[in-house]
């Protein structure tokens, strides 16, 4: 290792390949242990980094980022920096990227597989097998929702909510959506979507997805009144950021079957899941899986890669998300 070169810190573990093209580069260093780094390695760490390659668990607050004087770059892993206080890093004139894109089709996957599973009740047969509660075939057994030909109601528009189109129509369903900025109609037309407002979109829909980011608008967008509003056959699937949705009211409309069901991979105090949810079948939950592919994972990481070697060599930053840190 050179320590001459600028100290990069990644807090998580990447891909061998990521390693591989970014250490002749830099003077690279990374959390040694399996876990989201504590706070007081953070802070200590940060202090002679030059780039910071955050994941979605640390919080990079202001405190943070004024321990990190030489800090000049940070290079987050993954698409999402709700955890990143931007205008702080902004006004100390530090750039943020980002890793769009290549997480699209994966995290579309997995909103997929949780609606598919909690429809159809994959994970309690699931448990009632491994539980040896299985007594034979019952025609009135683990009966769940139709997915074909149903409606889906997609509430942000973004890459992901727009990469679930195709998979909604792949199972023939009406697709109707909600965003902040309507579509022009033309494209509307194209991908055969209809717009709604968030209100109906939830009132009409078999099963409502979310796909907007987490900001200060969109935080609890799902609460009481929202999920009030949905059909008590209808499921609700949030693949986004946990505080999107107010998690109580989740269970209580899960427990009260005021729902047919969630299948949530984010929660608002992650790696903490609400205890209410626990016992409830008719919540799947997966432990915050979205981009968790080798490839997407590999792909993210190179994102990372490319920016921090932007950085280096004194290039534009090809995913910077704050520019007006550079002045
Ligand atoms: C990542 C994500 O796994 O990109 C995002 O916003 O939520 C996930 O794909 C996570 O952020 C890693 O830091």
């Amino acid at each position: 290792m050179n320590e001459s070169k600028p100290k990069v810190y990644l807090t998580r573990e990447v891909v061998p390949a990521v390693k591989t093209r970014l250490r002749p580069q830099c003077n690279l260093h990374i959390n040694p242990e399996d876990r989201t780094l504590p706070r007081e390695d953070l802070l200590r760490e940060i202090q002679d980094a030059v780039v910071l390659v955050p994941n979605s668990p640390d919080t990079i607050d202001a405190e943070v980022l004024e321990a990190g004087s030489k800090l000049k770059l940070l290079a987050n892993f993954g698409v999402g920096y709700n955890n990143i206080d931007v205008d702080a890093a902004t006004q100390l004139g530090i750039p943020l990227t980002n890793t769009p894109g290549v997480l699209t089709e994966t995290t579309a996957d997995i909103a997929w597989g949780l609606l598919t599973n909690v429809a159809r009740r994959i994970g309690e047969g699931d448990r009632m097998i491994r539980a040896d509660a299985w007594e034979g075939w019952g025609p009135l057994q683990l009966l769940g929702g139709d997915i074909t030909g149903a409606t889906i109601g997609l509430i942000g528009m973004g890459r992901i909510g727009k990469a679930m189109i195709p998979r909604a129509k792949g199972f023939s369903m009406k697709v109707i959506y909600f965003n902040r900025t309507r579509l022009d109609e033309a494209e509307e037309r194209a991908l055969g979507i209809e717009y709604a407002s968030k209100e109906q979109v939830l009132a009409k829909s078999d099963f409502v997805s979310l796909h907007v980011a987490l900001v200060p608008d969109t935080h609890y967008l799902i609460g009481e009144a929202e999920l009030n509003l949905m059909k008590s056959t209808a499921y609700l699937i949030n693949t986004t950021r946990g505080p999107v949705v107010d998690e109580k009211a989740l269970v209580t409309a899960l427990r009260e079957k005021r729902i047919a069901g969630a299948g949530l991979d984010v929660y608002e105090q992650e790696p903490t899941v609400d205890a209410g949810l626990l016992p409830l079948e008719n919540v799947v939950l997966a432990p915050h899986l979205g981009s968790a592919t080798i490839g997407t994972r590999t792909k993210m990481g190179m994102i990372v890669a490319d920016n921090i070697e932007a950085f280096l060599s004194g290039g534009p930053l090809p995913n910077i998300v704050n520019p007006a840190a550079l002045g």
